[in-house]
């Protein structure tokens, strides 16, 4: 969100400019650059979440443009305003680089590790024949019980994760490559990774995990000795409670 609005008239005016965005929950941070002209006061950015909970940043008159900021403002999840106004006055505001920035720290979007990229491990090697992966390679790992991929992952808080491990298995006759999901030491589940026909047909298994805040382990360890799937990478998603 970045733009120039310039809000007011000659005449003595009331109005502004809105605008709707879908955030996910957190503490935000709005700011600008504002400057004002002729006898403009009371001019306002607001910003109000899902909930009805409005925050506003007073805007005071200034002729040059000046940065003005709110921290920490509590949103909730879903569709939130920001709303400029420039009221009872006459004279202009005009308004630059209107920002709304997330500044709790948790990933919104999740986080991708690479199962070729440390401090990833891979009991077996690093390579590249297939095409279709992400980053810079994957992970095939040893025929072998034993032979594994981890990774390290970390989380913003302590709670439950979606976790997403692409692979591919073209094991002769179809055969899935099953293995054990252990987190930070603990076998927590298995997964079946069947067959996805093609060496380079990638697909997305989605897992959930429990996850410690901060670092934490993810492994996957075959359960019979074709080893595991080649592995592409691993995208875990926020933790939540
Ligand atoms: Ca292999
Ligand atoms: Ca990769």
């Amino acid at each position: 969100m970045e733009e120039l609005l310039q809000v007011g008239a000659g005449q003595s005016y009331a109005g502004g400019a809105r605008q709707r965005i879908t955030i996910p929950a957190g503490t935000y941070k709005m700011s600008l650059y504002a400057k004002t002209s002729g006898s403009l006061s009371a001019a306002q950015m607001t910003v109000t979440d899902a909930a009805g909970n409005a925050r506003t940043l007073n805007i005071p008159a200034s002729s040059g443009f000046t940065r003005r900021e709110l921290a920490n403002i509590p949103l909730s999840a879903g569709t939130a305003t920001v709303t400029i106004r420039a009221a009872s006055g006459n004279g202009y505001l005009t308004v630059d680089q209107l920002a709304l920035v997330r500044t709790d720290g948790s990933t919104p979007t999740g986080q991708r590790y690479e199962a070729e990229t440390a401090p990833a491990v891979c009991l077996g090697t690093i390579d590249t024949n297939h095409s279709g992966f992400t980053g810079t390679g994957f992970c095939n790992s040893d025929a072998a019980v034993g032979a594994y991929a981890q990774f390290t992952v970390n989380a913003a808080q302590a709670g439950t994760a979606t976790l997403g491990v692409r692979f591919a298995n073209a094991q002769s006759g179809g055969t899935a490559r099953p293995a054990n999901l252990v987190v930070n030491g603990t076998t927590v589940g298995t997964v079946s990774f069947e067959s996805t026909g093609a060496w380079n047909t990638w697909s997305t298994k989605s897992l959930t995990a429990s996850l410690n805040a901060g670092s934490n382990t993810v492994r996957l360890e075959p359960t019979t000795a074709d080893g595991l799937p080649n592995l592409d990478h691993l995208d875990v998603g926020p933790t939540a409670g």
